[in-house]
């Protein structure tokens, strides 16, 4: 019997540091996806620009606008009630004297279904965000979209399997993670592209769920308050199934249009008799509440 068919699509492309020219590209691209039969579209993360959280310089700052009337959200509305398709939307927020890695959520018929913001902000070198960003206050959402209900969280959120759980907790559907990788300033032997799919693979499996994951690729090179600092994206964008497994991934260097279908309702028949909704101990699990793991509960 046909279920809910939905087909999910990865973007990957070269940022350059001009605005219209990175958002005429995703719109080319969206239009690619589009025309392969894509329903829900990821663009990767902060796309307008080159990743600037290479530097910390104040500046940059002035990249940063108001979640309202945001001119690349506004055309990306246009463009998804045009398609029919949803968008998620990254950008760098400004708010009164708060700024945040933002997302919002294009539905298929334009409307904007709200806002999510990156709650796990990394720092370190070449990826110096907590310059920038104030940690995420909207929590872990669910949006309903036409075609799936869906969680987004943003790269370094990635990591946490808590993020994960937490959306699919509350009935997300699909993950999806934009995000900013590459290579790593202070060490050139480091080459995290493997762990990096091999975790977000591990929410797919663990939360019987596909994820979509969309990274940029290219060389960066940007100006810093301590000379040239540079690092090379190294795409791999992804979409795995509900077990975990890798469907389609793209290479280290191209631009890439990444579509898959998935039957969410055979997938919540399997995530379902798997038991692990079931099995869960959330009274056992109060220990998460804590940074030092001290157990409450002893
Ligand atoms: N986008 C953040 C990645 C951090 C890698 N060290």
């Amino acid at each position: 019997m046909e279920g809910r068919r939905v087909v999910v699509s990865a973007l990957q492309f070269a940022c350059t540091d001009d605005v219209s020219t990175n958002v005429n590209t995703a719109e080319r691209l969206v239009r690619a996806a589009h025309g392969k039969g894509a329903n829900i579209i990821l663009i990767q993360e902060l796309f307008e620009g080159y990743y600037f959280c290479q530097a910390q310089r104040e500046g940059f700052f002035q990249r940063a606008k108001p979640y309202k009337g945001h001119p690349t959200i506004l055309r990306m509305q246009k463009l998804a009630k045009e398609l029919g398709v949803v968008i998620p939307v990254s950008f760098f927020e400004e708010a009164n004297n708060a700024h945040y890695n933002s997302i919002a959520i294009i539905d298929a018929d334009g409307a904007d279904l709200g806002l999510y913001r990156k709650s796990h902000i990394p720092d370190g070198p070449g990826y110096q965000e907590k310059f920038y960003f104030n940690p995420g206050d909207t929590g872990f959402k669910v949006f309903h979209t036409k075609f799936a209900k869906i969680g987004v969280a943003i790269c370094w959120d990635q990591w946490f399997p808590e993020a994960a759980r937490a959306m699919v907790l509350q009935g997300a559907e699909i993950l999806f993670y934009p995000t900013a990788i590459g290579s790593e300033p202070q060490d050139t032997g480091l080459d995290s592209r493997d762990h990096w799919k091999r975790v977000m693979q591990g929410h797919a499996g663990a939360n019987l769920v596909p994820l979509v994951a969309s990274n940029r690729v290219g060389k960066e090179i940007i100006e810093t308050e301590h000379g040239k600092s540079e690092i090379t994206f190294y795409g791999n964008s992804f979409i795995a199934g509900p077990t975990g497994e890798i469907i389609e991934t793209a290479d280290d260097k191209e631009e890439a249009v990444l579509v898959t279908h998935f039957d969410l309702d055979v997938i919540k028949s399997k995530r379902h008799s798997w038991g692990v909704f079931r099995d869960r101990r959330p009274d056992l699990y109060k220990v998460l509440l804590t940074l030092d793991g001290s157990n409450p509960q002893l």
